[in-house]
């Protein structure tokens, strides 16, 4: 897969001296939040992870080419551009092929992590089971890849437009441990709780690596998921946010809406219907993963 990467050089001196990295996503910058406010956040992340001592590296493809870690102008690039491919696991060789622009999602962003060899990654929420899946059958691709590619995502749970219970009955037949940090329920992104409990609460970060590393050292594939709640003071109230989703779900089935286009038309639908709240409590979130994920890749890089 070396061929088709470009790795940033301040990313592929961190892989040369063993420091501590962290990928992040661009399906959160391309389809996941409105410009102006996606490309701050993702410059903003950057910067939080540098600060606490560990490299960026935010992947996406441009123009066919797989990007481990860009420039500012090319992160710049993802901000406005509606030509730019949602990517998934089954789109990269069509993206690749056709020479294009592709936003990773979690599922995209793990898979050319693991190429590149970075062992932790940070999202805002995963994919998962999508309500009325004995309809639709719409079950996102990102739990296929937390089954078997071994990067840990940090992330604040997922968002009530998905079937919480469902998508971690998904996981545990897949064989992902779900560690609550300084949680024991995991958590519905804009909320703290889901009211469904994760595999263990783990308070330290240190006991989060080992599990990582054990896991690994086994030979277990695929993912450790470190679930964070949103700060309290971010958080949004959960009859707030439900009634908006249901709302937003109504539409969706109304217009038709199916397959890729489902997830960033729920997410559109949801900051327009909150007039921005979502979107600060969704800024909130992901920095927090930021600065928690890049304290994690530390500790993972100090066991090595
Ligand atoms: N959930 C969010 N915000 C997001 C996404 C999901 O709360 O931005 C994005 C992620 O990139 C995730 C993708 O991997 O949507 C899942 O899309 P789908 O449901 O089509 O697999
Ligand atoms: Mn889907």
């Amino acid at each position: 897969m070396k061929p088709f990467l470009d790795v940033h050089p301040e990313v592929a001196a961190a892989q040369a001296e063993g420091r501590p990295i962290v990928a992040l996503e661009s399906t959160i910058i391309a389809h996941g939040m409105p410009y102006p406010q996606n490309i701050e956040t993702a410059r903003e992340l950057e910067a939080i992870i540098r600060a606490a001592g560990a490299v960026p590296a935010t992947i996406g493809i441009l123009k066919g080419r797989i990007k481990i870690g860009m420039s500012a102008e090319q992160l710049e690039s993802f901000g406005q551009n509606p030509q730019v491919e949602k990517v998934s696991r089954r789109d990269f060789p069509l993206v690749l092929a056709q020479k294009k622009d592709g936003a990773t999602t979690v599922a995209g962003t793990m898979i050319a992590a693991h190429w590149a060899g970075i062992k932790v990654f940070v999202t805002g929420g995963l994919g998962g089971v999508h309500r009325g899946v004995s309809e639709s059958w719409d079950i996102s691709a990102d739990l296929q890849e937390l089954m078997n590619t071994d990067v840990a995502v940090v992330c604040a749970g997922v968002k009530s437009i998905l079937d919480i219970p469902k998508t971690l009955e998904f996981l545990e037949t897949a064989g992902v441990p779900v560690l609550g940090y300084k949680t024991s329920d995991f958590p519905a992104f804009f909320s703290r709780s889901s009211g469904h409990p994760v595999l263990q609460r783990c308070d330290e970060l240190s006991g989060i690596a080992e599990v990582i590393r054990i896991k690994s050292q086994l030979g277990l594939r695929g993912s450790v998921v470190v679930a964070n709640p949103i700060p309290e003071a971010d958080a949004m109230a959960k009859d707030e946010i439900d009634s908006v989703i249901e709302e937003a779900l109504k539409q969706s089935q109304k217009e038709g809406i199916a397959g890729k286009a489902v997830t960033p038309y729920l997410l559109k639908s949801i900051v327009a219907k909150t007039e921005g709240r979502s979107l600060k409590a969704n800024i909130a979130l992901v920095k927090h993963n930021a600065k928690v994920g890049a304290q994690l890749a530390k500790i993972l890089a100090h066991m090595e």
